[in-house]
Protein backbone atom coordinates (compact mmCIF):
# COMPACT_ATOMS: atom_id res chain seq x y z
CA UNK A 1 0.00 0.00 0.00
CA UNK A 2 1.59 3.23 -0.97
CA UNK A 3 0.89 7.06 -0.10
CA UNK A 4 1.13 8.78 -3.29
CA UNK A 5 4.62 10.83 -3.88
CA UNK A 6 3.90 13.93 -5.63
CA UNK A 7 6.87 14.43 -7.98
CA UNK A 8 6.04 18.59 -9.00
CA UNK A 9 7.91 17.96 -12.58
CA UNK A 10 5.32 15.22 -13.46
CA UNK A 11 2.89 16.86 -15.91
CA UNK A 12 -0.60 16.92 -14.53
CA UNK A 13 -2.01 13.63 -15.14
CA UNK A 14 -6.24 12.48 -14.83
CA UNK A 15 -7.00 11.00 -11.19
CA UNK A 16 -9.22 8.28 -11.07
CA UNK A 17 -10.21 6.48 -7.58
CA UNK A 18 -11.55 3.06 -7.91
CA UNK A 19 -13.82 1.14 -5.03
CA UNK A 20 -13.53 -2.57 -5.84
CA UNK A 21 -10.33 -2.61 -7.79
CA UNK A 22 -9.06 -5.75 -6.36
CA UNK A 23 -11.97 -7.44 -8.55
CA UNK A 24 -12.74 -8.21 -11.93
CA UNK A 25 -13.89 -4.78 -13.43
CA UNK A 26 -11.52 -3.34 -10.97
CA UNK A 27 -8.42 -4.52 -12.65
CA UNK A 28 -9.15 -4.29 -16.02
CA UNK A 29 -10.60 -0.60 -15.32
CA UNK A 30 -7.64 0.16 -13.80
CA UNK A 31 -5.46 -1.10 -17.14
CA UNK A 32 -7.90 0.74 -18.93
CA UNK A 33 -6.91 4.22 -17.55
CA UNK A 34 -3.37 3.70 -16.94
CA UNK A 35 -2.97 3.34 -20.54
CA UNK A 36 -4.68 6.52 -21.29
CA UNK A 37 -2.74 8.17 -19.29
CA UNK A 38 -4.46 8.33 -15.93
CA UNK A 39 -2.87 8.46 -11.94
CA UNK A 40 -5.59 5.18 -10.62
CA UNK A 41 -5.96 5.04 -7.06
CA UNK A 42 -7.47 2.07 -5.63
CA UNK A 43 -9.12 0.49 -2.29
CA UNK A 44 -8.67 -2.34 -1.31
CA UNK A 45 -9.66 -4.15 1.77
CA UNK A 46 -7.31 -5.45 4.76
CA UNK A 47 -6.88 -8.93 4.54
CA UNK A 48 -4.92 -11.59 6.58
CA UNK A 49 -4.17 -13.01 2.35
CA UNK A 50 -3.13 -10.92 -0.47
CA UNK A 51 -5.79 -9.67 -2.89
CA UNK A 52 -4.31 -7.60 -5.26
CA UNK A 53 -3.30 -10.66 -7.70
CA UNK A 54 -5.40 -9.10 -10.13
CA UNK A 55 -3.33 -6.09 -10.04
CA UNK A 56 -0.09 -7.65 -10.28
CA UNK A 57 1.01 -6.60 -13.57
CA UNK A 58 0.03 -3.21 -13.40
CA UNK A 59 1.27 -2.29 -9.89
CA UNK A 60 4.94 -1.48 -8.94
CA UNK A 61 7.00 -0.07 -6.32
CA UNK A 62 5.39 3.42 -5.33
CA UNK A 63 8.91 4.70 -4.90
CA UNK A 64 9.80 4.08 -7.99
CA UNK A 65 8.07 6.95 -10.12
CA UNK A 66 5.75 8.06 -12.38
CA UNK A 67 3.74 6.04 -9.66
CA UNK A 68 0.22 5.18 -12.16
CA UNK A 69 -1.29 2.77 -9.41
CA UNK A 70 -1.67 3.79 -5.68
CA UNK A 71 -3.63 1.63 -3.49
CA UNK A 72 -5.08 2.51 -0.10
CA UNK A 73 -6.35 0.70 2.45
CA UNK A 74 -10.65 1.61 2.83
CA UNK A 75 -13.51 -0.40 3.03
CA UNK A 76 -16.89 0.66 1.95
CA UNK A 77 -19.02 0.57 5.24
CA UNK A 78 -16.12 2.67 6.69
CA UNK A 79 -17.19 6.40 6.05
CA UNK A 80 -14.98 8.10 7.37
CA UNK A 81 -12.01 6.14 6.38
CA UNK A 82 -13.42 6.47 2.46
CA UNK A 83 -14.10 10.78 3.01
CA UNK A 84 -9.90 10.59 4.03
CA UNK A 85 -9.00 8.92 0.79
CA UNK A 86 -11.39 11.07 -0.93
CA UNK A 87 -9.49 14.33 0.46
CA UNK A 88 -6.87 12.45 0.07
CA UNK A 89 -6.52 11.57 -3.78
CA UNK A 90 -8.88 14.37 -5.42
CA UNK A 91 -10.17 12.26 -8.25
CA UNK A 92 -11.55 13.69 -10.81
CA UNK A 93 -12.96 10.30 -11.48
CA UNK A 94 -15.05 8.07 -9.28
CA UNK A 95 -15.72 4.49 -10.13
CA UNK A 96 -18.04 2.81 -7.58
CA UNK A 97 -17.51 -0.75 -8.40
CA UNK A 98 -17.32 -2.52 -4.44
CA UNK A 99 -19.23 -5.28 -3.79
CA UNK A 100 -20.80 -8.48 -2.28
CA UNK A 101 -21.12 -9.28 -5.62
CA UNK A 102 -22.35 -12.61 -5.77
CA UNK A 103 -26.30 -13.39 -5.85
CA UNK A 104 -26.56 -16.52 -4.31
CA UNK A 105 -24.69 -15.82 -1.52
CA UNK A 106 -26.47 -12.72 -0.81
CA UNK A 107 -29.49 -14.45 0.16
CA UNK A 108 -27.02 -16.02 3.27
CA UNK A 109 -25.55 -12.67 3.85
CA UNK A 110 -28.83 -10.32 2.99
CA UNK A 111 -28.23 -7.68 5.87
CA UNK A 112 -24.03 -7.88 4.89
CA UNK A 113 -24.80 -7.52 1.16
CA UNK A 114 -27.27 -4.56 1.92
CA UNK A 115 -24.38 -2.88 4.16
CA UNK A 116 -21.83 -2.90 1.08
CA UNK A 117 -23.74 -2.31 -1.76
CA UNK A 118 -26.93 -0.53 -0.82
CA UNK A 119 -25.73 1.79 1.63
CA UNK A 120 -22.01 1.30 0.92
CA UNK A 121 -22.98 3.74 -1.84
CA UNK A 122 -24.85 6.01 0.37
CA UNK A 123 -21.85 6.28 2.22
CA UNK A 124 -19.73 7.08 -0.63
CA UNK A 125 -22.27 9.79 -2.03
CA UNK A 126 -22.49 11.38 1.23
CA UNK A 127 -18.75 12.06 1.28
CA UNK A 128 -18.67 13.18 -2.40
CA UNK A 129 -21.94 15.22 -1.58
CA UNK A 130 -19.83 17.28 1.25
CA UNK A 131 -16.33 16.85 -1.30
CA UNK A 132 -17.95 18.62 -3.72
CA UNK A 133 -19.70 21.36 -1.91
CA UNK A 134 -16.47 23.56 -1.61
CA UNK A 135 -16.59 23.87 -5.25
CA UNK A 136 -14.14 20.83 -5.98
CA UNK A 137 -15.64 18.72 -9.10
CA UNK A 138 -15.32 15.10 -9.87
CA UNK A 139 -18.05 12.88 -11.78
CA UNK A 140 -18.65 9.37 -10.21
CA UNK A 141 -20.10 5.91 -11.98
CA UNK A 142 -22.34 3.68 -10.20
CA UNK A 143 -21.83 -0.45 -11.02
CA UNK A 144 -25.69 -0.98 -11.68
CA UNK A 145 -26.71 -4.41 -12.46
CA UNK A 146 -28.78 -6.13 -14.81
CA UNK A 147 -29.92 -8.14 -11.57
CA UNK A 148 -31.95 -4.73 -11.20
CA UNK A 149 -34.19 -5.92 -13.98
CA UNK A 150 -34.66 -9.55 -12.33
CA UNK A 151 -38.03 -10.81 -13.21
CA UNK A 152 -38.91 -7.97 -15.78
CA UNK A 153 -38.98 -9.81 -18.85
CA UNK A 154 -36.68 -9.35 -21.57
CA UNK A 155 -35.37 -7.22 -23.46
CA UNK A 156 -34.68 -4.97 -20.62
CA UNK A 157 -33.86 -1.31 -21.16
CA UNK A 158 -33.50 1.36 -19.58
CA UNK A 159 -37.17 1.83 -19.65
CA UNK A 160 -37.58 -1.06 -18.28
CA UNK A 161 -38.99 -1.40 -14.84
CA UNK A 162 -36.80 -3.01 -12.22
CA UNK A 163 -38.26 -6.64 -10.57
CA UNK A 164 -35.34 -7.60 -8.24
CA UNK A 165 -35.13 -11.40 -7.29
CA UNK A 166 -32.21 -11.13 -4.57
CA UNK A 167 -30.86 -9.48 -1.76
CA UNK A 168 -28.29 -8.27 -3.92
CA UNK A 169 -30.42 -7.07 -6.62
CA UNK A 170 -32.82 -5.42 -3.96
CA UNK A 171 -29.62 -3.29 -2.72
CA UNK A 172 -28.34 -2.39 -6.59
CA UNK A 173 -31.96 -1.14 -6.79
CA UNK A 174 -31.60 1.24 -3.86
CA UNK A 175 -27.73 1.99 -4.54
CA UNK A 176 -29.05 3.01 -8.28
CA UNK A 177 -31.73 5.46 -6.80
CA UNK A 178 -29.70 7.15 -4.01
CA UNK A 179 -27.64 7.64 -7.01
CA UNK A 180 -30.63 9.36 -8.89
CA UNK A 181 -31.41 11.37 -6.02
CA UNK A 182 -28.01 12.67 -5.47
CA UNK A 183 -27.90 13.73 -8.91
CA UNK A 184 -31.20 15.70 -9.07
CA UNK A 185 -30.41 16.76 -5.73
CA UNK A 186 -27.09 18.77 -5.54
CA UNK A 187 -26.14 18.59 -9.39
CA UNK A 188 -23.56 15.79 -9.22
CA UNK A 189 -22.13 14.25 -12.50
CA UNK A 190 -23.11 10.85 -11.32
CA UNK A 191 -24.15 8.36 -13.75
CA UNK A 192 -25.32 4.50 -13.19
CA UNK A 193 -24.33 1.83 -15.12
CA UNK A 194 -26.64 -1.01 -15.72
CA UNK A 195 -24.03 -3.85 -16.66
CA UNK A 196 -25.12 -6.83 -17.79
CA UNK A 197 -23.06 -10.29 -17.07
CA UNK A 198 -19.59 -9.79 -18.16
CA UNK A 199 -16.71 -12.00 -18.33
CA UNK A 200 -12.84 -13.26 -18.56
CA UNK A 201 -9.83 -15.07 -17.42
CA UNK A 202 -10.49 -13.33 -14.27
CA UNK A 203 -13.75 -13.65 -13.38
CA UNK A 204 -14.18 -14.69 -9.83
CA UNK A 205 -14.20 -18.87 -9.71
CA UNK A 206 -17.45 -19.18 -8.34
CA UNK A 207 -19.44 -17.42 -11.01
CA UNK A 208 -20.90 -19.70 -13.58
CA UNK A 209 -18.97 -19.41 -16.43
CA UNK A 210 -16.05 -19.41 -14.77
CA UNK A 211 -16.32 -22.74 -12.66
CA UNK A 212 -17.26 -24.08 -15.93
CA UNK A 213 -14.01 -23.41 -17.76
CA UNK A 214 -11.87 -23.88 -15.03
CA UNK A 215 -13.40 -27.25 -13.87
CA UNK A 216 -13.42 -28.38 -17.67
CA UNK A 217 -10.17 -27.49 -17.76
CA UNK A 218 -8.84 -29.77 -14.58
CA UNK A 219 -11.38 -32.46 -15.71
CA UNK A 220 -9.73 -32.81 -18.63
CA UNK A 221 -6.00 -32.70 -17.33
CA UNK A 222 -6.84 -35.27 -15.20
CA UNK A 223 -6.73 -32.96 -12.17
CA UNK A 224 -10.59 -33.27 -11.19
CA UNK A 225 -13.58 -36.07 -11.59
CA UNK A 226 -16.62 -34.09 -11.92
CA UNK A 227 -18.57 -30.53 -11.45
CA UNK A 228 -21.51 -29.67 -9.60
CA UNK A 229 -24.14 -27.00 -10.85
CA UNK A 230 -27.20 -25.60 -9.94
CA UNK A 231 -29.95 -24.15 -12.50
CA UNK A 232 -28.62 -25.08 -16.74
CA UNK A 233 -31.45 -23.41 -17.70
CA UNK A 234 -31.13 -19.75 -16.92
CA UNK A 235 -30.19 -17.77 -19.81
CA UNK A 236 -27.57 -15.04 -19.67
CA UNK A 237 -25.91 -12.07 -22.14
CA UNK A 238 -22.91 -12.65 -21.58
CA UNK A 239 -20.27 -10.15 -22.57
CA UNK A 240 -16.63 -9.55 -21.85
CA UNK A 241 -15.21 -7.11 -19.13
CA UNK A 242 -12.20 -5.27 -20.72
CA UNK A 243 -15.01 -4.21 -23.49
CA UNK A 244 -17.36 -3.31 -20.75
CA UNK A 245 -14.64 -1.51 -18.80
CA UNK A 246 -14.64 1.09 -21.63
CA UNK A 247 -18.32 1.87 -21.52
CA UNK A 248 -18.01 2.73 -17.66
CA UNK A 249 -15.19 5.24 -18.82
CA UNK A 250 -17.42 6.52 -21.48
CA UNK A 251 -19.93 7.54 -19.64
CA UNK A 252 -17.95 10.02 -17.72
CA UNK A 253 -16.67 11.68 -20.55
CA UNK A 254 -20.18 12.82 -21.55
CA UNK A 255 -21.54 16.60 -20.73
CA UNK A 256 -23.86 15.35 -19.07
CA UNK A 257 -24.68 12.53 -16.40
CA UNK A 258 -27.09 9.81 -17.52
CA UNK A 259 -27.90 5.66 -17.21
CA UNK A 260 -27.01 3.31 -19.45
CA UNK A 261 -27.82 -0.41 -20.16
CA UNK A 262 -24.28 -2.25 -21.33
CA UNK A 263 -25.32 -5.73 -23.13
CA UNK A 264 -24.43 -7.57 -26.17
CA UNK A 265 -28.23 -8.08 -26.68
CA UNK A 266 -27.65 -12.11 -27.52
CA UNK A 267 -28.77 -14.48 -24.60
CA UNK A 268 -27.42 -18.03 -23.57
CA UNK A 269 -28.81 -20.43 -21.54
CA UNK A 270 -25.66 -22.28 -18.96
CA UNK A 271 -26.38 -25.35 -20.51
CA UNK A 272 -25.45 -23.59 -24.03
CA UNK A 273 -22.11 -21.94 -22.37
CA UNK A 274 -21.17 -25.73 -21.42
CA UNK A 275 -21.87 -26.69 -25.07
CA UNK A 276 -19.35 -24.44 -26.32
CA UNK A 277 -16.83 -24.77 -22.99
CA UNK A 278 -16.94 -28.36 -23.60
CA UNK A 279 -16.06 -28.58 -27.30
CA UNK A 280 -13.51 -26.44 -26.76
CA UNK A 281 -11.68 -29.44 -24.36
CA UNK A 282 -13.23 -32.06 -26.74
CA UNK A 283 -15.16 -33.53 -23.87
CA UNK A 284 -18.60 -34.16 -23.23
CA UNK A 285 -19.74 -32.70 -20.32
CA UNK A 286 -23.16 -34.73 -19.65
CA UNK A 287 -20.31 -37.22 -18.60
CA UNK A 288 -18.78 -35.14 -15.73
CA UNK A 289 -21.99 -32.39 -14.52
CA UNK A 290 -23.95 -33.30 -11.97
CA UNK A 291 -26.81 -31.09 -10.12
CA UNK A 292 -26.27 -30.17 -6.23
CA UNK A 293 -29.36 -28.41 -5.01
CA UNK A 294 -27.36 -25.71 -2.88
CA UNK A 295 -26.27 -24.15 -6.23
CA UNK A 296 -30.13 -23.07 -7.25
CA UNK A 297 -31.19 -20.04 -5.59
CA UNK A 298 -34.32 -19.33 -3.85
CA UNK A 299 -35.90 -17.05 -6.71
CA UNK A 300 -34.17 -17.10 -10.01
CA UNK A 301 -33.58 -14.64 -12.46
CA UNK A 302 -34.40 -16.94 -15.78
CA UNK A 303 -34.12 -14.55 -18.65
CA UNK A 304 -31.51 -11.48 -19.55
CA UNK A 305 -31.10 -10.15 -22.76
CA UNK A 306 -30.10 -6.42 -22.57
CA UNK A 307 -30.89 -4.12 -25.25
CA UNK A 308 -28.10 -1.55 -25.27
CA UNK A 309 -29.36 0.90 -27.93
CA UNK A 310 -28.63 4.24 -25.99
CA UNK A 311 -25.07 3.23 -24.86
CA UNK A 312 -24.85 2.56 -28.84
CA UNK A 313 -26.33 5.76 -30.21
CA UNK A 314 -24.90 8.35 -27.33
CA UNK A 315 -21.78 6.58 -26.21
CA UNK A 316 -20.54 5.09 -29.63
CA UNK A 317 -19.92 1.58 -27.77
CA UNK A 318 -20.11 -1.52 -28.84
CA UNK A 319 -18.93 -4.88 -27.82
CA UNK A 320 -15.63 -6.30 -29.53
CA UNK A 321 -15.79 -9.74 -28.15
CA UNK A 322 -18.38 -12.33 -29.15
CA UNK A 323 -19.87 -14.90 -26.97
CA UNK A 324 -17.45 -17.39 -28.89
CA UNK A 325 -14.43 -16.09 -28.62
CA UNK A 326 -15.19 -15.11 -24.80
CA UNK A 327 -15.86 -18.83 -23.80
CA UNK A 328 -12.58 -20.04 -26.23
CA UNK A 329 -10.79 -17.51 -24.03
CA UNK A 330 -11.63 -18.22 -21.01
CA UNK A 331 -11.13 -22.18 -21.73
CA UNK A 332 -7.82 -21.36 -23.02
CA UNK A 333 -6.56 -19.61 -20.05
CA UNK A 334 -8.19 -21.86 -17.80
CA UNK A 335 -6.91 -25.01 -19.50
CA UNK A 336 -3.50 -22.58 -19.43
CA UNK A 337 -3.37 -22.51 -15.57
CA UNK A 338 -4.26 -26.48 -15.24
CA UNK A 339 -1.04 -28.00 -16.88
CA UNK A 340 0.85 -25.18 -14.84
CA UNK A 341 -1.07 -27.02 -11.99
CA UNK A 342 -0.40 -30.44 -13.31
CA UNK A 343 3.78 -29.94 -13.88
CA UNK A 344 3.38 -28.82 -9.92
CA UNK A 345 1.42 -31.45 -9.02
CA UNK A 346 3.71 -34.22 -11.09
CA UNK A 347 6.74 -32.79 -9.55
CA UNK A 348 5.62 -33.15 -6.04
CA UNK A 349 4.48 -29.66 -5.09
CA UNK A 350 1.00 -28.86 -3.29
CA UNK A 351 -1.29 -27.01 -5.46
CA UNK A 352 -3.47 -24.36 -3.42
CA UNK A 353 -6.91 -24.94 -4.75
CA UNK A 354 -8.86 -21.45 -5.20
CA UNK A 355 -12.18 -20.33 -3.54
CA UNK A 356 -14.90 -23.03 -2.67
CA UNK A 357 -17.21 -24.29 -5.68
CA UNK A 358 -20.04 -21.93 -4.58
P1 LIG B 1 -15.91 -8.77 -8.03
O1 LIG B 1 -16.69 -9.57 -7.05
O2 LIG B 1 -14.87 -9.43 -8.88
O3 LIG B 1 -15.16 -7.57 -7.25
C1 LIG B 1 -15.79 -6.90 -6.19
C2 LIG B 1 -14.79 -5.94 -5.60
O4 LIG B 1 -15.40 -5.29 -4.47
C3 LIG B 1 -13.52 -6.61 -5.05
O5 LIG B 1 -12.43 -5.75 -5.27
C4 LIG B 1 -13.82 -6.71 -3.57
O6 LIG B 1 -12.65 -6.75 -2.76
C5 LIG B 1 -14.53 -5.39 -3.35
N1 LIG B 1 -15.28 -5.36 -2.11
C6 LIG B 1 -16.18 -6.26 -1.65
N2 LIG B 1 -16.65 -5.88 -0.46
C7 LIG B 1 -16.03 -4.70 -0.16
C8 LIG B 1 -16.07 -3.83 0.95
N3 LIG B 1 -16.85 -4.07 2.00
N4 LIG B 1 -15.31 -2.71 0.92
C9 LIG B 1 -14.50 -2.45 -0.14
N5 LIG B 1 -14.41 -3.26 -1.20
C10 LIG B 1 -15.16 -4.38 -1.21
O7 LIG B 1 -16.96 -8.00 -8.93
P2 LIG B 1 -16.85 -7.52 -10.47
O8 LIG B 1 -15.53 -6.93 -10.68
O9 LIG B 1 -17.35 -8.61 -11.33
O10 LIG B 1 -17.98 -6.40 -10.50
C11 LIG B 1 -17.69 -5.03 -10.20
C12 LIG B 1 -18.97 -4.32 -9.81
O11 LIG B 1 -19.90 -4.39 -10.87
C13 LIG B 1 -19.69 -4.89 -8.59
O12 LIG B 1 -20.32 -3.83 -7.92
C14 LIG B 1 -20.74 -5.80 -9.21
O13 LIG B 1 -21.82 -5.96 -8.31
C15 LIG B 1 -21.09 -5.02 -10.44
N6 LIG B 1 -21.58 -5.78 -11.58
C16 LIG B 1 -20.84 -6.81 -12.08
C17 LIG B 1 -21.23 -7.45 -13.23
C18 LIG B 1 -20.48 -8.59 -13.82
O14 LIG B 1 -21.03 -9.31 -14.65
N7 LIG B 1 -19.22 -8.79 -13.48
C19 LIG B 1 -22.47 -7.05 -13.93
C20 LIG B 1 -23.14 -5.93 -13.32
C21 LIG B 1 -22.70 -5.33 -12.19
P3 LIG B 1 -11.95 -8.17 -2.36
O15 LIG B 1 -11.04 -8.50 -3.51
O16 LIG B 1 -11.25 -7.83 -1.10
O17 LIG B 1 -13.06 -9.17 -2.19
P1 LIG C 1 -25.30 -13.91 -11.83
O1 LIG C 1 -24.01 -14.79 -12.15
O2 LIG C 1 -26.11 -14.46 -10.72
O3 LIG C 1 -26.00 -13.68 -13.15
O4 LIG C 1 -24.65 -12.55 -11.29
P2 LIG C 1 -23.65 -16.30 -11.80
O5 LIG C 1 -22.54 -16.66 -12.72
O6 LIG C 1 -23.44 -16.50 -10.34
O7 LIG C 1 -24.98 -17.11 -12.20
C1 LIG C 1 -25.48 -17.11 -13.52
C2 LIG C 1 -26.56 -18.17 -13.65
O8 LIG C 1 -25.97 -19.46 -13.55
C3 LIG C 1 -26.78 -20.27 -12.71
N1 LIG C 1 -25.98 -21.34 -12.12
C4 LIG C 1 -24.96 -21.18 -11.27
N2 LIG C 1 -24.38 -20.07 -10.76
C5 LIG C 1 -23.31 -20.23 -9.92
N3 LIG C 1 -22.69 -19.15 -9.44
N4 LIG C 1 -22.85 -21.47 -9.57
C6 LIG C 1 -23.41 -22.60 -10.05
O9 LIG C 1 -22.99 -23.70 -9.71
C7 LIG C 1 -24.51 -22.46 -10.95
N5 LIG C 1 -25.28 -23.36 -11.63
C8 LIG C 1 -26.16 -22.67 -12.34
C9 LIG C 1 -27.34 -19.30 -11.69
O10 LIG C 1 -28.48 -19.86 -11.04
C10 LIG C 1 -27.64 -18.09 -12.56
O11 LIG C 1 -28.90 -18.22 -13.14
C11 LIG C 1 -23.50 -11.99 -11.92
C12 LIG C 1 -22.70 -11.24 -10.84
O12 LIG C 1 -21.49 -10.79 -11.41
C13 LIG C 1 -23.48 -10.04 -10.33
O13 LIG C 1 -22.64 -9.26 -9.47
C14 LIG C 1 -23.88 -9.17 -11.53
O14 LIG C 1 -24.61 -8.05 -11.09
C15 LIG C 1 -24.70 -10.00 -12.51
O15 LIG C 1 -23.90 -11.09 -12.95
C16 LIG C 1 -25.08 -9.19 -13.75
Amino acid sequence: MSDPVINSSEPVRRRALITGISGQDGSYLAEFLINRGYHVHGIVRRASTFTTERLDSIYSDPHNQPVRLSLHYGDITDGAGLRRILDHTAPDEIYNLAAQSHVRVSFDQAEYTADAVATGTLRLLEAVRDYTSSERKLRMYQAGSSEMFGGAPPPQSERTPFYPRSPYAVSKVAAHWYSVNYREAYGLHLSNGLLFNHESPRRGETFVTRKITRALSRIKLGLQESLYLGNLDARRDWGYAGDYVEAMWMMLQQSEPDDYVIATGESHSVREFLDLAAAHCCLDWHEYVKTDPRYFRPTEVDVLCGDSSKARKKLGWAPKVSFSELVKMMVESDLEAAEQERTLTRAGHVVQRGASQR
